[in-house]
Parts: C-alpha cells; sequence; structure tokens
C-alpha cells in the first residue's frame, strides 16, 4: 500500500510576509497546490497565517532577536469538519528554559487549541540564535498537512553579519515533503478500505511512519 503513495520533495521558497516576534498566527483550512498537483478537491490543507482566512505554505516566517521575549497568539480557525481541528504549536529547537508550558506538544505541556479559541505562546530566548521552524505538536497529520514554518532569530552582534548582502525573508529556503494523499501517524497512505468494528474483537492497529 505505502509503495503506492505518491508524493514530492517540493522546494518551497518563503513568499509569505514575515512576522515578528509579537503576532497573532491564525490557523486556517484552505487547498492549496504547491507542486501544481491538485492532489484532491476536498482534502483540505492546515495552513498558518497572518489572517482569519488565508494561510501559507510554509507558514509566515517569525523573526525574532536574540534577547527577546516571544509573544505568540495563536488562533484555531480549522472549519473542515473531516480533519482534525484543534491544533498546537511547538517552537522546534527552542530552549524554553522557565517556560515549558509554551512548548506546544499536546499532551504533554498542553491541551489541544479547540476551534474558535487561541492560546499564547510565551517564551524568551536569551541565548539562542539562528534558523529554527515551528510546526503543528498535536499529531504528526497537521504537520505533514503542512503546519510549518520558519522561525528566525537574529543575534544583533552576529560576528559576520558584514558578509551578508541580504539576510532577509527572502533569502529563507524551505525543504519539505509534500504529500498528495492523506497522512497517518506521518506517513502517507492509500485511503484504506472501510475497516469494521466489531465491538467484541480487540484490534491491534499499526501504523508505520517510513518518513
Ligand atoms: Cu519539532
Amino acid at each position: 500500500m505505502l509503495v503506492s503513495t505518491l508524493f514530492t520533495v517540493t522546494l518551497l521558497q518563503t513568499v509569505s510576509a514575515s512576522i515578528v516576534w509579537k503576532a497573532n498566527i491564525h490557523i486556517v483550512n484552505n487547498y492549496i497546490q504547491p507542486d501544481g498537483f491538485n492532489r484532491s478537491y476536498f482534502l483540505h490543507a492546515v495552513l498558518a497565517g497572518t489572517s482569519s482566512t488565508v494561510g501559507t505554505f510554509p507558514g509566515p516566517l517569525i523573526v525574532g532577536t536574540k534577547g527577546s521575549t516571544f509573544f505568540l497568539n495563536v488562533a484555531d480557525h480549522l472549519t473542515d469538519t473531516t480533519m482534525l481541528r484543534s491544533t498546537s504549536i511547538h517552537w522546534h529547537g527552542m530552549f524554553l528554559h522557565g517556560s515549558s508550558w509554551a512548548d506546544g506538544p499536546v499532551g504533554v505541556t498542553q491541551c489541544p487549541i479547540s476551534p474558535g479559541n487561541s492560546f499564547l505562546y510565551q517564551f524568551s530566548v536569551p541565548d539562542q540564535a539562528g534558523t529554527f521552524w515551528y510546526h503543528s505538536h498535536h499529531v504528526p497529520m497537521q504537520y505533514c498537512d503542512s503546519l510549518r514554518g520558519t522561525l528566525v532569530v537574529y543575534d544583533p552582534y552576529d560576528p559576520y553579519r558584514h558578509l551578508y548582502d541580504f539576510d532577509n525573508e527572502s533569502t529563507v529556503i524551505t525543504l519539505a515533503d509534500w504529500y498528495h494523499l492523506f497522512t497517518v501517524n506521518g506517513a502517507t497512505f492509500q485511503p484504506p478500505t472501510v475497516l469494521v468494528l466489531l465491538q467484541i474483537l480487540r484490534m491491534f492497529l499499526k501504523y508505520v511512519g517510513i518518513l
């Protein structure tokens, strides 16, 4: 089944506007064709954006400065009832000293954000600089269905700054898998035949990620 899975590795340059360390991030459903292939007319992507109706893949670039405290309010506007509508965001690589509650993993540090609600992630970055990323940390499906983006922390005392002519949103390149099919547990799969569950039977279902 997995052998027949179609997917592409897509080079995506961030063209969406960047947002700074204090912002609202809206999570929305929309149809996208990042590689020109309309994977399905009924299969939404899960996107981050700067408005309550439009999102992008990758999500908006988030920019801050070493020493900043980030205030990122994530608002859930997900509408597709055939998909998971709750969400959360994990700030990948951030140490989150003293603010592990804002780390994002559902079931570990927080409950999911429910549709129509928001969650304010607040964390300081006193001692890190570089290129990081953020992604859904609810279940892997949203991550693979495009809820991910880049987070850049600039060092105001970067000793190599004089070597760059440009260092802005146009120089961020994201390499990502983009799946043409449903995602389950981090890997794509063909929509299965209908699974009939009987109350008297116990089933050991095994989903295997092969990324
Ligand atoms: Cu991560």
